[in-house]
């Protein structure tokens, strides 16, 4: 069998074309690939929504790598636990009200679940800013991380869909570039970007599905991202907040999709 370099290239190419231009009208568009963004793509995907996430570095999984200064194992409370089940993640349980894991483990079942339930997930890529239509999110304004890093000059290309979801952690990304450059009020307690407040585990953990709105017309906020805008309290090293708040931004598209 002989090998052929430039079939090699050819076949990277043309797959990569393929899906990028798959990419430029969806249903979802997911902004980062951390835990919420990737349970919130496996959730749209399993429910037949044509789904991409977007993350700008190498690799995907966000803050999950680490576990907590960088020991990495990941906590999590009952209430997950379903969650962690269903992606298959081994898990043990911690005392009488916690659960651990590999976090590692859990960026690959995460990522993998996401992938195979049918979401594109494209890395390598940033969103720097947002498509607006008549005073509604209508898509994402892309560059790859490259151009971003050595600050090249070189403009964007841009896509549409349905929803937009700010996965994007503690930066809360999207909501920042929308209220910054279209000086537009989003929907929280006092219509700008609250910030998060300091550490309160159980207190950030109750506030992030609860977090987990629409913002703004066709733009949605999950994980860190959703506490951020609306001043919830951060939680640290617990991501049991992270995967409810995934699933419940699916589920809260898929029904709006439903209408
Ligand atoms: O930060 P991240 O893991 O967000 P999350 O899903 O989870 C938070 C936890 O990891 C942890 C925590 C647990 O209690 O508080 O912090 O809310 O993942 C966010 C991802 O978004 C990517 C970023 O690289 C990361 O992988 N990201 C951020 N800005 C952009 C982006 C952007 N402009 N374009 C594309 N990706």
């Amino acid at each position: 069998m002989k090998l052929d370099e430039t079939v090699i290239s050819r076949a990277v190419i043309e797959r990569y074309t393929t899906k990028l231009l798959s990419c430029l009208d969806v249903d979802v568009e997911i902004v980062g690939g951390g835990p919420s963004g990737l349970t919130a793509a496996y959730y749209l995907a399993r429910a037949g929504l044509k789904t991409t996430v977007y993350e700008r570095k190498l690799s995907v999984g966000g803050g999950m790598w680490g576990g907590a200064a960088m020991m990495n194992e990941i906590v999590f409370q009952e209430p997950a636990r379903p969650i962690f089940e269903e992606f298959g993640v081994r898990i043990s349980r911690y005392g009488d009200d916690y659960y651990t894991a590999s976090s590692v483990e859990c960026v690959a079942a995460l990522t993998l679940r996401a992938c195979q339930a049918g979401a594109n997930i494209l890395n390598l890529i940033s969103v720097e800013d947002v498509v607006l239509h008549n005073n509604r999110v209508s898509g994402l304004v892309l560059n790859w991380s490259a151009v971003d890093i050595a600050g090249l000059h070189v403009d964007p290309i841009a896509t549409r869909s349905r929803f937009v979801v700010d996965a994007t952690g503690h930066d809360a990304a999207v909501v920042n570039v929308l209220t910054r450059k279209a000086g537009v009020q989003i929907h929280n307690a006092s219509g700008q970007v609250q910030g998060e407040k300091p550490m309160w585990a159980e207190i950030g953990e109750m506030q992030i599905v609860d977090n987990t709105t629409e913002v703004y017309p066709g733009l949605y906020v999950t994980g860190m991202a959703a506490n951020a805008v609306h001043g919830g309290y951060r939680m640290g090293a617990i991501f049991g907040g992270m995967v409810l708040s995934g699933r419940q931004v699916a589920q809260m598209i898929i029904d709006r999709l439903k209408e």
